[in-house]
């Protein structure tokens, strides 16, 4: 997904028209779900019609479905990875933050466990419950289909968060809510490049394969390094889909084939604690003789910048709870969505990581 610069910036923190009632009832619809950090600071949202163009937009009319209140809705959200990873605690955690905030009647909350198939029933069967509107935040770019297709053949839309899916927005799902990853492994590479004074070996961490976010975020990096850093070499790229103890395995696969390296880029935080980890029990010294660069933002990563280990953090915001139900709000008062709506994200270095630390989440 490369998405031109925002043109305009649109603060989240719109008081939406609805009147406080009384606190959503947040159910999980099975084990998953747990509670975590919360939902943490305001976003700003960056709002880009699909393709940069002045794209139409979707709207209620266009889409087809009933007019809803989400005072008196009931709101779907299908979360992808199990809840041992921040970022997904915290996203989960806005979302149901969010719809008590608003006082949506119910929010149904399930939790995929990283299983497709799972995704795929946890979503039929909150539409089997009655769901009004779902908010997934897909697993994979693909596979989805069969749930997607059982929403709109009920005119139920569908918000997806963070990854996004190869379909057709305002069609088979309503509009795409999530950072601009490309971007993301483009402000990457320049840390990267800044923390080697332009010339090293790199090894690259790679997010689990099937989802754009992984593509992106490479695509974005090594984009960068070949246009601008002819001296970084990247020597290695293996997946440590996005887990900790797999970081730390592959990262000590990659040291003992590349005992040179001089920097390593993890596609998220995860991943980069468990490199550390590695990289340590080789002897080496992370923020000294091996720069780390990171994606995420969690508030281990940002700790592990103050501390000097890690040179810089590229946050991928997980707040998507205000986004998504403000982008609800607007869809069912007949405002025209872009089918991209794009979320900022900060840049943690060693300028302000103490000072930030405590936000992140
Ligand atoms: C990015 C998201 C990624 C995170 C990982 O938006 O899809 O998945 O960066 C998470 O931490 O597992």
């Amino acid at each position: 997904m490369s998405l031109p610069r925002a043109r305009f910036l649109t603060a989240a923190l719109v008081c939406l028209p609805l009147v406080l009632t009384a606190c959503a009832r947040s159910e999980d619809s099975d084990t998953g779900g747990g509670t975590g950090a919360g939902s943490g600071g305001g976003e700003q949202v960056v709002a880009t019609p699909s393709g940069g163009a002045a794209g139409p937009g979707c709207t209620l009319e266009a889409y087809g479905a009933p007019k809803l209140d989400l005072k008196t809705a009931v709101i779907g959200f299908s979360q992808s990875e199990k809840e041992a990873n921040p970022f997904r605690i915290a996203e989960t955690q806005s979302m149901r933050d969010e719809a008590a905030k608003l006082g949506v009647k119910k929010l149904l909350v399930t939790n995929a466990n990283s299983q497709l198939s799972k995704q795929i029933s946890d979503i039929q069967d909150m539409i089997n419950q009655g769901a009004q509107a779902l908010v997934v935040a897909p697993l994979n770019s693909d596979g989805l289909e069969p749930a997607l297709n059982a929403a709109k053949a009920k005119k139920i839309p569908v918000l997806t968060i963070d990854r996004k899916i190869n379909a057709k927005a305002c069609d088979t799902y309503l509009a795409f809510l999530g950072s601009n990853f490309v971007e993301q492994g483009k402000q990457a590479a320049q840390q990267m490049a800044k923390a080697l004074d332009g010339k090293g070996k790199v090894a690259i961490l790679l997010g689990s394969s099937g989802n754009n976010v992984t593509t992106d975020r490479t695509k974005g990096f090594v984009d960068e390094i070949e246009a601008n850093s002819p001296d970084i070499e990247i020597v290695a790229q293996q997946t440590g889909d996005f887990a900790r103890d797999k970081g730390q395995s592959v990262m000590e696969q990659i040291i003992a084939a590349q005992p040179d390296i001089t920097g390593v880029y993890a596609e998220n935080d995860e991943m980069a604690l468990g490199a550390l980890v590695a990289l340590k029990s080789a002897g080496k010294k992370p923020g000294e003789d091996v720069q780390v660069v990171s994606i995420d933002g969690t508030r281990n990563a940002v700790q592990k910048v103050v501390d000097g280990e890690i040179y810089a953090v590229v946050e991928s915001n997980p707040r998507f709870g205000p986004l998504s139900f403000k982008t609800l709000t607007d869809f069912y008062a007949g405002t025209s969505i872009p089918a991209d709506v794009i979320i900022s994200d900060k840049l943690y270095t060693k300028d302000n990581a103490a000072a930030e630390v405590g936000s992140a989440y």
